[in-house]
């Protein structure tokens, strides 16, 4: 099936807007995404008519917003077709599941010493929450190098591999470089020695089809605004056998099984990592987000987004001094660049007078830039919505923008 962007493109109201009086051309998809209607008047919906608080009230509200969020739990496990719902952890983000499992793991597994293994291209959400374990656990942190193109080797990864290491954590796909990591064969190297590996999916799960059981990852995590659905939800996947042998994270109300001053016990899986009033809502909406995807075809979307990179890549590549950064052979829809010798920030302020919105900078990950010894990048970044017409704006704007230097 093809998909028929002037159609899809109906449906997310903020695409239609100018900027300074130019169309406006979204290249920041990898940063958040836009959200089409659907997933708009789902959050209406939900405050207009069954808005109370989940899991501990016996009234009817109570009861629809429970069943409307255990109902995106269910939808999110199917999604990346996880064992059961009980694995599906509700978060405020990609970077509080992985806070989640850097603390509850380190915590309970970990002795000084200790290594957990990370990459070079990691965003700082998948390097400073283990950092923080480093200063409490005395764990060590042994990180694998990028080669030029932009990839890891699994040499690289197994070169590192000690009778110390009890974690591994890496990017399905690199916010900065778009490389998409092998990670099937990181988790199968990994679970050679008997070591879990935790899949950061914030970049991959809108474009590509995800199997958490097929992978055999033993952690993944993602965010719903980068997937066409609300901030401030992030969804935690971890194998039954490993969330259950966990300690919570924080504690709080619904996630305790019967609490006294000497002693508490705690909730069953998945609500002892879901302390607190939960995002019923936004997980509502996720789920909506979720089915909007399943509707375009995750096959569809991942199809079309391959013709825009390569288009992009082709048509940017005929800019004088233009340099991409990050030339992995498997890419996602992500581009990073820069022109002759002009700052990104510079280019970045004058695309957007130009109505086109890219990233600059280190796209946090400034151990990446250190390694590749440059300060920041420019960074289009595209969804299904964007089109053709849009890459020859970007273009043009380089190249006027460039002139000016
Ligand atoms: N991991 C990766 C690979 C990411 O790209 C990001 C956010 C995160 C984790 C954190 O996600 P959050 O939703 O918890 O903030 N990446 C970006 C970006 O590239 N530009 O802005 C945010």
């Amino acid at each position: 099936m093809h998909l028929n962007i002037e159609n899809i493109r109906k449906d997310f109201p903020i695409l239609t807007q100018e900027v300074y009086g130019k169309p406006l051309v979204y290249l920041d998809n990898a940063a958040t995404t836009q959200k089409p209607l659907s997933v708009i008047r789902k959050i209406d919906e939900v405050y207009s008519t069954i808005n109370a608080n989940i899991h501990r009230g016996v009234h009817y509200l109570s009861q629809m917003a429970t069943e409307s969020h255990e109902e995106a739990r269910k939808t999110v496990r199917q999604y990346i077709h996880a064992a059961s719902s009980k694995e599906i952890i509700f978060t405020s983000g990609a970077t509080e599941s992985i806070n989640l499992v850097a603390s509850s793991f380190c915590r309970s597994q970990c002795k000084p010493g200790d290594e957990i293994i990370l990459t070079t291209m990691e965003h700082h959400a998948n390097i400073i929450p283990w950092q923080i374990q480093r200063d409490i656990t005395g764990i060590e942190l042994k990180v694998v190098p990028v080669t030029e193109t932009g990839e890891i080797r699994l040499e690289d990864i197994e070169e590192l591999i000690s009778s110390k290491t009890k974690l591994i954590s890496l990017a399905h796909v690199s916010n900065v470089l778009g490389t998409i990591n092998p990670i099937t064969e990181v988790i199968r190297l990994g679970h050679s020695y008997n070591i879990p590996v935790l899949i950061d999916a914030a970049q991959s799960v809108q474009h590509i089809h995800l199997d958490v059981q097929a992978l055999d990852c033993d952690f993944l995590v993602f965010s719903s605004h980068k997937m066409y659905g609300p901030t401030g939800v992030g969804i935690l996947y971890g194998k039954e056998n490993w969330l259950d042998k966990l300690p919570p994270y924080q504690g709080g109300g619904e996630m305790i099984a019967h609490v006294t001053f000497a002693k508490t016990t705690f909730n069953e899986l998945p609500f002892k990592f879901e302390a607190g009033t939960p995002d019923y809502v936004g997980s509502t909406a996720l789920g909506e987000a979720i089915r909007y995807i399943e509707k375009l075809g995750l096959d569809n979307i991942r199809r079309y987004e391959e013709h825009l990179l390569h288009y992009a890549t082709e048509k940017l590549l005929q800019i004088d001094g233009m340099q991409i950064i990050g030339t992995s052979k498997h890419k996602s829809s992500v581009i990073s660049f820069l022109v002759g010798g002009i700052h990104p920030y510079d280019m970045g302020m004058l695309l957007d007078r130009l109505g086109i919105a890219v990233r600059t900078g280190h796209h946090c990950a400034q151990p990446l830039m250190d390694a590749l010894g440059i300060e920041g990048t420019l960074r289009a970044s595209f969804a299904f919505y964007n089109t053709k017409e849009e890459v020859d704006i970007l273009v043009e704007g380089i190249k006027r923008v460039a002139k000016m230097f």
